[in-house]
């Protein structure tokens, strides 16, 4: 990374510390934590203290590089700790769930409801043969259920395989292949954007091939004059009729620390999708007290992420870690755009919303949408922001402590991926002075570091690879079946340090900045420059809603950059208007930064968890065929997208 463009992102000199009042009542407000985890081992052991274990740990870790276990020996069951022990320590009728539909509907389930719900379909799994180790597939829309079967799966011991609700047969087919499910949980629908997604008809698309599975549940959600579905006998079975005689108590298995608790799927470079292994007692221990510390959780919030659990996000930070933590959580159903675009706002108003928990791609859609959306709203519940998924660029971060904030809540950006199972790097809303667009430090018992392409630390202000020095509770333990691919991906790069895959930049005050993939960093006449700092200078922009920025080849650059820009509501796509975003960016960022293409885009090619894919728009900027598009939300907007190549072209 070359200082120039280091330099030019960490002009940003505007500093937001907490208020007094918030740092006085934060879950944590003394620096000293960091200091205590240096010894991971104590450090971690002390938190993992505070849950309830069948029996304990003879070792805190053991580390057989790059094989963890961590709480060696020691048994537990997480549905244990996140519902039973709230129910039988006075928290009952506290509510654990306020479930909206999208239709508007709500259901509300207290610890002691969703004990007894969680225990009524884990006897009914139970009773279709379902034993400890066998794995289950879940596809759904955001319903109270997929939640109920999650934790049912735990607490009988067979590892779920939760596949979002918005993939394709083919890559449900592929994921229950991989993981070898012998039951598969879906739906006869799931209400998006007031459409109903047929869920039951793309999982017997899927079924056709995977001759391993032996029972599928289905979820009536939409009902039969919307969502007529055909059902198999024998092997199809309604929710239900399964659960309407179950008993809703359920012996908890005794899992070992380090029994397999889940599988979720990541895309790999390649294509065939990683199976993301987690294991029980460290993924407990990490997730709820990353939840704790970063979102400052206390008995009183209404926590919301706005997440689908068919992600990492969801599994960690709507189910696993606020449970665990016997917090309150909102749960929403369908788009954000419906049937309003205001409809998250009138949410956070209606049911008090203090902590709220989404992605940057939202955020700059928010934006996009314009201020009288959440200015029609009462937002003062609101007390703390978070970011998840993707660089949050500055005008981003500014927007949505402004306008969602009201100037009033701390932002955490948090930094870490389906492989590290919780957060690693985000600020400490009692402690940290926030910079806009700066993630800050690495989690107390975290480290991580930046490290140049032969692996040697990069002295700050520097840029880099980001890499994890240490292992972690909450970490993978793998790739489901396929121990030498987890060696290859991440532990092959430098000899005994984790690689992320991301670019990242260490500041003097030890503040890391992600950059995104580095696939993603360009090459432009000797410098590297990271696409995030020439979208963020786009967006910087008051025409520009949103961007994405590629390098292509050029003969004597190297590579060129080249721009898609989509534009505010209202603004037009003009001559004058490229020239003036153009020279903008150079402007902000120098010209060595400037684009060489604008495109203007009327939407970016996003997977269905809200990333860019670059991938696609580097085949479309060097006018080649467009590879693979099947993990795409939409993908009519590849071809409308190629069409503003060939006329800027011509
Ligand atoms: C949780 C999740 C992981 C990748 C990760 C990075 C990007 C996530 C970020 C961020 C900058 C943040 N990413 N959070 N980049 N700042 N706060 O998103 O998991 O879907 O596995 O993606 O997302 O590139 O490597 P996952």
């Amino acid at each position: 990374m070359s200082h120039e463009t280091i330099e030019t992102l960490l002009d940003e000199d505007r500093r937001f510390p907490p208020s007094e009042a918030f740092a006085a009542a934060a879950n944590v407000n003394d620096p000293a934590i960091y200091e205590a985890g240096e010894d991971i081992e104590a450090f971690w052991e002390s938190h993992a203290k505070t849950f309830t274990w069948f029996e304990p740990w003879t070792k805190v870790l053991e580390w057989d590089l790059p094989f963890a276990k961590w709480f060696v020996g020691a048994k537990t069951n997480i549905t244990v700790n996140c519902l039973d022990r709230h129910v039988e320590g006075g928290k009952a009728d506290k509510t654990a769930f306020i479930w909206e539909g999208e239709p508007g509907d709500e259901r509300i389930f207290t610890y002691a409801e969703l004990l007894k719900e969680v225990c009524r379909f884990a006897n009914a799994l139970r009773a279709l043969g379902v034993q400890k180790g066998d794995r289950v597939t879940l596809y759904l829309g955001m319903v109270p259920e997929l939640a109920i079967a999650v934790l049912a799966c735990a607490r009988i011991g067979a590892p779920h395989s939760v596949v979002f609700g918005g993939f394709s047969p083919d890559s449900l087919r592929e994921r229950i292949k991989d993981s070898d499910s012998k039951v598969l949980i879906t739906g006869d629908g799931a209400w998006r954007r007031g459409g109903v997604v047929p869920l039951k008809a793309n999982a017997d698309i899927a079924l056709e091939e995977t001759p391993g599975v032996e029972h599928v549940v289905v979820v009536q959600r939409i009902g039969a004059e919307k969502a007529p579905v055909p059902m198999q006998a024998g092997r199809d079975h309604w929710w239900h009729e399964l659960v309407a005689d179950a008993a809703d108590t359920c012996e908890p298995e005794v899992m070992d620390a380090e029994d397999l608790l889940f599988i979720l799927y990541t895309s790999g470079t390649t294509g065939h999708p990683k199976g993301i292994a987690h294991t029980t007692g460290g993924y407990m221990v990490g997730t709820a007290m990353t939840h704790r510390w970063v979102f400052d959780i206390k008995d009183d919030d209404v926590y919301w992420c706005t997440a689908d659990i068919g992600w990492v996000t969801g599994h960690s930070y709507i189910v696993y870690g606020p449970l665990a933590n016997g917090c309150t959580s909102v749960m929403y159903e369908g788009g954000p755009d419906h049937p309003g675009k205001d409809r998250f706002w009138d949410i956070v108003e209606r049911r008090g919303v203090t902590i709220f928990y989404t992605a940057p791609t939202a955020i700059r859609a928010f934006m996009g949408w314009g201020d009288e959306h959440p200015k029609s709203h009462d937002l003062s519940s609101l007390r703390l922001l978070g970011s998840v998924g993707e660089p949050i660029n500055p005008e981003a971060w500014m927007w949505y402590h402004d306008t969602i904030g009201g100037g009033r809540c701390p932002i955490v950006d948090t930094w870490w991926q389906t492989e590290t199972g919780g957060i690693m790097i985000s600020p400490l809303p009692g402690l940290t002075t926030n910079k806009p667009g700066s993630a800050a430090r690495a989690l107390p018992g975290i480290h991580v570091d930046v490290v140049d392409e032969e692996g040697n630390h990069v002295d700050a202000p520097g840029g880099g690879l980001l890499v994890i020095r240490k292992p972690w509770p909450s970490m993978l333990r793998g790739i489901y079946g396929n121990p030498e691919r987890y060696k290859d991906v991440y532990w092959s790069k430098f000899d005994g340090l984790y690689f992320a895959g991301d670019g990242a930049k260490l500041d003097e005050d030890g503040y890391y900045w992600l950059l995104g993939r580095v696939d993603d960093i360009m090459l432009v006449s000797g410098h590297n420059i990271s696409t995030m700092e020439v979208e963020s200078a786009l967006v910087d922009h008051p025409a520009v809603a949103e961007s994405a920025v590629v390098g292509r080849t050029h003969a004597v650059k190297g590579q060129a950059i080249a721009a898609f820009v989509t534009l505010m509501g209202g603004a037009e796509p003009s001559e004058e208007a490229r020239a003036e975003i153009r020279q903008h960016v150079a402007a902000k960022i120098g010209p060595i930064g400037r684009p060489d293409d604008v495109y203007f885009a009327p939407a970016l090619p996003k997977t269905r968890s809200g990333k860019i894919m670059r991938r696609l728009l580097r085949d479309i900027a060097e006018g080649r065929e467009v590879g693979d598009t099947t993990t795409l939300a939409d993908p009519g907007v590849v071809d409308t997208l190629r069409a503003q190549y060939e006329k800027h072209r011509s």
